[in-house]
């Protein structure tokens, strides 16, 4: 009997994997024709230039909209709609179905490769800091914010600055998350932070912004790695990542993917130079 009922739960259980997988790849393939019919993607950014950014008329911009605009134009989906999320929001919001796909420079990294089906590379950067002219601190590195018992961080919510002067051993409290790039600059001005650190290509730009002779950009910050983001996906769009990566590759071949992304600032060869499981594997 055991034998018959085993038979029957193995006959069972291969066919439930069966229908699962077919259920599952008819569903994977169907987020593309999902997209096609709602005729755009909805794409979470963090609106911070030249990785993204949203114009007054509300027209969205940046390199990472601007190629997954294209690679999205060439598998059929006719638009991008963007929405603006904190770092540490886009990938419950993707996970939620809030969004199709973060285009936002949201960097690889073991813990967020785990949580989402990232894209091949795009976006490659070191990390910078903005302090007050003269770096009256000494500040090089995370670990002399960490060292000096009186200095505060400014870094994005949940983004990877603010991990890594938690890492370096700046203590909590003395690690401000700052909502965007304009707060931060006004936070350094009047003092309330002592330094606020972005990826170089973004403080760069706010530096030009800025126009402040008051202040100075570190870059690079010493001990920090150089990121690459990839264009992040619910983990169940696995089919829909693939077919991005393979409009992705033939951009990077055809040179079309540097024509977008170096008049930002960025290296196209950076991410030619990389792949996702190295970036995903990195410690
Ligand atoms: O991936 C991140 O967490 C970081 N990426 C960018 C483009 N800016 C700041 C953020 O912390």
């Amino acid at each position: 009997m055991r034998t018959f009922t085993t038979t029957v739960a193995v006959a069972g259980f291969a066919l439930g994997i069966l229908a699962a997988t077919t259920v599952g790849s008819r569903a994977d393939d169907s987020k593309l024709e999902q997209l096609k019919s709602q005729g755009f993607a909805r794409l979470a950014i963090a609106n911070e230039p030249p990785y993204t950014a949203v114009a007054a008329d509300g027209k969205v911009s940046g390199a990472a909209p601007d190629v997954a605009r294209e690679i999205f134009k060439r598998l059929g989906v006719a638009d991008v709609a963007a929405s603006i999320s904190e770092y540490g929001a886009m990938i419950p919001g993707l996970q939620a179905g809030r969004f199709d796909v973060v285009t936002a420079g949201l960097f690889m990294k073991p813990e967020r490769c785990a949580a989402v089906a990232y894209s091949e590379p795009v976006l490659c950067d070191a990390e910078a800091m903005l302090v007050k002219k003269g770096n009256p601190k000494g500040f090089k590195s995370y670990e002399d914010v960490a060292k000096d018992t009186a200095a505060t961080i400014g870094a994005p919510g949940g983004g990877t600055e603010e991990k890594l002067a938690l890492n370096a051993g700046v203590p909590r409290d003395r690690v401000i998350v700052v909502p965007d790039g304009q707060s931060g600059i006004k936070m350094l001005q009047d003092g309330r932070i002592d330094a606020y650190s972005l990826p170089v290509l973004s403080i760069n730009d706010l530096m030009k912004k800025a126009n402040d002779p008051n202040l100075e950009v570190i870059a690079p910050v010493q001990g920090a790695p150089v990121y690459c983001d990839g264009a992040a996906f619910n983990k169940k769009d696995t089919a829909l990542r693939d077919a991005f990566d393979v409009e992705l590759a033939k951009m990077k071949k055809s040179g079309e993917f540097a024509k977008i992304v170096e008049p930002y600032g960025f290296s196209a060869k950076a991410a030619l130079s990389t792949t996702r499981d190295k970036l995903c594997a990195a410690k």
